[in-house]
């Protein structure tokens, strides 16, 4: 178990993971967690982030921050999703290492698997065949973060783990439909359509894609107890080992949200990875298993979204 009085940074606190992760820590009684807004501390400045930890010292890290989004803000912005991610990684990886923190978790993707891989996916799968292109940007940036960790490890002896958390979603989570993922995009939409009382919603892709979600409670909750039970060369899943089609979402979002809705798909847009299971075996043979299902999930999110988005909700 790691130290509840040690200081604990989290990077990336006011983002979907950072922001649930912050909940954790609180409620978990750790009485030291310290935070840096953007204006304060640019991760991707490396004199700056060495600097920062020189004074602040955290003996644990949580690696949570980067440039994220579904799957057109990854296929528009690749520059972007390749230097922000490879940058923050590599600052907050060497100068936690300068530092002599005791021990980091660094957090990536499930977009890190090769395309074609067997399903649900294990982390042997690294590396064993070509990424999806649409993610293929952020998937490097996020493979160099795990082979960041065993380096330092191996190196250097530093008790640095990486964790792969699937498709997530939540409170915090983004409703912008140009950058956001599904799940929150579709929420957006139904109730979009709700409030303009139309019924039509769009659909990107063909609606046949196969994904899983994790509430982002619950990845927090896995978080911590990696850096309480596990120490490993080895990055591990964090999933529920369950997937549904992109159809059967909409369908769940719509009968919550909007139930008179009609799904229309556009298939002018890409499916991306046709199918994205991970195999939890890992995780749970440590002893955690996630507690927050679909429909809670789903049903929760959107109050969320109805009780902070004022300026989207259309009243
Ligand atoms: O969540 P999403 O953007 O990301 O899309 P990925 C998942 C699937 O939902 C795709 C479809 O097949 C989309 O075509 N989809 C349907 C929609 N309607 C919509 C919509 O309105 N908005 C969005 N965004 N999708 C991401 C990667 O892949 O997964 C990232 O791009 C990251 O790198 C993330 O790894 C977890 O699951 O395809």
């Amino acid at each position: 178990m790691i130290d509840r009085s040690g200081r604990v940074f989290v990077a990336g606190h006011g983002g979907l993971v950072g922001s649930a992760v912050m909940r954790r820590l609180a409620d978990g009684g750790f009485s030291d967690v310290v935070t840096a807004t953007r204006a304060e501390l640019d991760l991707r400045d490396q004199a700056a982030v060495t600097a920062w930890f020189e004074r602040v010292r955290p003996e644990y890290v949580l690696l949570v921050a980067g440039t994220v989004g579904g799957i057109m803000a990854n296929s528009t912005r690749p520059a972007e999703f390749i230097y922000d991610n490879m940058m923050i990684h590599g600052t907050v990886v060497h100068a936690a290492h300068l530092a002599g923190t005791r021990k980091l978790l660094y957090l990536g993707s499930s977009c890190i698997y090769p395309r074609d891989a067997s399903q649900p996916i294990t982390e042997e799968e690294l590396l064993t065949g070509p990424l999806e292109p649409t993610n293929e940007w952020y998937a490097i940036a996020k493979i160099a973060g795990i082979k960041l960790c065993q380096a330092y490890r191996r190196q250097y002896g530093s008790d640095f783990i990486s964790a792969m958390p699937t498709n997530l979603y939540g409170p915090n989570d983004n409703f912008d439909l140009t950058s956001s993922h599904v799940l929150p995009a579709l929420i957006r939409k139904f109730h979009d359509a709700k409030m303009s009382g139309g019924t039509a919603v769009e659909i990107w892709g063909t609606g046949t894609p196969m994904r899983e979600f994790l509430h982002v409670d619950d990845l927090a909750d896995a978080c911590v107890h990696l850096m309480d039970h596990y120490s490993d060369d080895s990055h591990i899943n964090v999933g529920t080992g369950t997937d549904i089609t992109i159809k059967e979402l909409a369908e769940q979002i719509r009968d919550i949200v909007h139930p008179d809705a009609k799904l229309v798909f556009d298939t002018t847009k890409p499916d991306g990875t046709p199918r994205k299971v991970l195999n939890t075996t890992r995780l749970t043979t440590t002893g955690w298993t996630p507690r927050i299902d679909l429909t809670t999930g789903i049903t929760t999110t959107y109050q969320w979204f109805l009780d902070n988005h004022a300026d989207l909700r259309g009243v």
